[in-house]
């Protein structure tokens, strides 16, 4: 009897245990987490959303055991993973969807190389444009590098499909793609977690002819990259990943990712076809399962890669005439589609009630050192050729100063072909902010220079990378885990590309701005403007006094309204016919610009 309850005291503690290691995770955690268990020493990333958390994560790990660190790009992210796999270390990198068509070279080429120890590369897609600039879909990259693309469809799945990439890496002698979505990478859920594996690290491959990409090696290589696909669509045809859920042999559904958890929540007794890759397709599987139900759907956000292979296979499937090729999917989507393919009877569920929010623009922040910048452009009318970060959004009202905005460092070039085009009855003008000039912004300004463009840059230095949450840079003197490091100097960079005009002014400063504006648009050739302040989110950020208005002297101007700063709003006080304004003290940081523009002198530090 003793024995008996020290037994079931053990089993306690045992399962306790287990369940200590149960924690609820984003999927972004998860993800870091299978990068660790799997025993990777490397890891780099460029931030971007919804991916940046994994590398944050991943830092969040003992420096001893595995390094983090931010790249300048996405291509320089995977090379320096593909370096670390070179070396024997298992190694990850981490981007956005558009980061990996920043990356794309380098992974076509290293797909024809494959792996010494593991490399991953986690790719997050953004289905609806969450923040994003397209919605593009990962799995076509997928197909065209002749890499697997695993796609979990919960957190738990995106550690175990991660901490498994590397072992598939190895196995098939190929990079892994892991694909996240916004869904995925910012849902939490239960994720049971392992330990650490401990993976020798390799020596170095000396294979100059499987390492070297020349074309006679290039050559012999292609051919291996078929073989390697058999292989893995043999792999994925008989492993457990690839999972037949019996049911109904009136209609089947294929389905991988997050789409798999609607299509449960919506059809919980249909047969299904759970796929872990969406690439390379286990062929047998597919046609097995297609043939044992007398209509097959494939439920697959964005591009019908599924559905396509399965026509090419002769199988009628259904996909797209449901289930739209664009946006984001959801439990309520996907039941609006098997309402409409007539699987679901339109009486069988209830209305979804649905509540439209109230439209809140997004802002810039109070005191947000770009306001001046835009303000200045639009004073001296010039053509702006924007760039992706938080001074995007000088593109809509009140500011509305932005003319054209397209990629990550397209700013410069654009300016550089809008000035050769001749559009010059306006200065010409290129934004784009620190973390953008030093991801793809150096190459056109060289462009710009060799080529003696007319034109403008304004590098809005807010010494961070804001859009994505505050991430360190090349420029702001820090790492991912606070260890001090070497400050990019721009000025020194853009004198060395060969610009003779380059100034730095305080972005707080207004009369400076115009004045340094008004001149560098008059000289001729490559003109450059540093505006330099930080972030008011950077922990350094200046707090002066906050400001007041005296409602008795505002003349209902609407001048400091064009910042559209949110601390300031409408009182109900009214001066001809127009709303007087007031400022939100709990808010505003006292960095002075709306004073500086107000031309009645109301607006007084609320000190004084
Ligand atoms: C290729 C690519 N990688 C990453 C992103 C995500 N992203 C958007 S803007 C941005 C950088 C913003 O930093 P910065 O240029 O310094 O401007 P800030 O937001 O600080 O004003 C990043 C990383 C993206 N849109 N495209």
């Amino acid at each position: 009897m003793g024995s008996q309850v020290k037994h079931e005291d053990a089993a306690k503690t045992k399962s306790r245990a287990a369940e200590s290691n149960i924690r609820p995770l984003m999927g972004n955690e998860a993800i870091a987490r299978g990068i660790w268990e799997a025993g990777a020493r490397l890891a780099a990333a460029y931030p971007g959303t919804p991916s940046t958390e994994i590398l944050e994560n991943v830092a969040g790990y003992p420096d001893g055991e595995i390094v983090a660190q931010w790249s300048t790009n996405e291509k320089v992210a995977f090379d320096v993973a593909a370096g670390g796999s070179f070396a024997g270390v298992r190694s990850a990198c981490v981007m956005k969807h558009v980061g990996l068509n920043v990356a794309a070279d380098a992974l076509m080429s290293q797909t024809y190389i494959g792996v010494n120890a593991g490399l991953v590369v986690i790719v997050c897609d953004d289905p609806g444009i969450h923040s994003s600039q397209n919605e593009q879909d990962t799995r076509i990259y997928a197909k065209l590098a002749q890499v697997p693309v695993l796609e979990p469809s919960d957190a738990q799945e995106a550690l175990e499909f991660t901490r498994l990439a590397f072992e598939i890496s190895e196995q098939f002698d190929t990079p892994v793609i892991v694909r996240s979505t916004t869904r995925l990478s910012h849902t939490r859920s239960a994720v049971l977690m392992g330990e650490r594996a401990d993976v020798p690290v390799k020596p170095f491959n000396e294979a100059p002819a499987k390492n070297v990409m020349v074309p006679a090696h290039a050559r012999q290589r292609h051919p291996e990259l078929f073989k390697r696909e058999a292989a893995l669509a043999e792999y994925f045809e008989t492993s457990p990943l690839t999972k037949w859920e019996k049911g109904s042999k009136e209609f089947g559904v294929i389905t991988q990712s997050v789409a798999y958890t609607y299509v449960k929540e919506v059809l919980p007794e249909a047969s299904v076809l759970k796929l872990a890759a969406s690439h390379p397709l286990p062929e047998n599987a597919l046609r097995e399962f297609c043939a044992s139900v007398k209509r097959v759907f494939v439920v697959e956000e964005l591009e019908p890669i599924v559905q396509t292979a399965l026509k090419a296979m002769g199988i009628a499937a259904e996909g797209k005439e449901w289930f739209p090729r664009d946006g984001e999917f959801s439990p309520e989507l996907v039941l609006r589609g098997f309402e409409a393919a007539g699987i679901v009877e339109a009486d069988e569920h209830e209305e979804v009630v649905t509540a439209t929010p109230i439209a809140r623009p997004p802002v810039l922040c109070s005191g947000c050192p770009h306001m001046t910048s835009y303000l200045a452009l639009r004073a001296i009318d010039a053509r702006v050729a924007g760039d992706i970060g938080c001074y995007t959004l000088a593109a809509i009202e009140p500011l509305n100063s932005i003319d054209t905005c397209v990629s990550m460092g397209s700013s410069i070039a654009n300016a550089v072909g809008m000035a050769k085009a001749g559009l010059n009855e306006r200065p010409i003008v290129a934004t784009l902010g620190d973390s953008t000039f030093l991801h793809a912004g150096i190459p056109p300004l060289i462009d710009a220079v060799y080529n003696n463009a007319n034109i403008t840059v304004i590098i809005l230095d807010n010494h961070i990378t804001a859009m994505t949450g505050g991430q360190d840079h090349a420029g702001t003197g820090k790492t991912i885990r606070g260890t001090e490091a070497h400050r990019v100097d721009f000025e020194q960079i853009c004198r060395a590309t060969g610009v003779e005009w380059v100034k730095t002014i305080d972005s707080y400063d207004m009369g400076t701005m115009y004045r340094t504006f008004r001149e560098a648009t008059e000289h001729r050739g490559v003109s450059v403007v540093i505006s330099n302040r930080p972030c008011v989110l950077d922990p350094v950020k200046i707090m002066g006094p906050a400001l007041r208005v005296n409602g008795a002297e505002c003349i209902a101007c609407q001048s400091c309204m064009n910042l559209g700063c949110p601390s300031l709003t409408w009182s109900d006080e009214w001066h001809d016919g127009h709303h007087k304004v007031q400022i939100i003290e709990s808010t505003c940081i006292g960095c002075t610009i709306c004073a500086q523009v107000c031309p009645s002198n109301c607006i007084q530090p609320v000190e004084a």
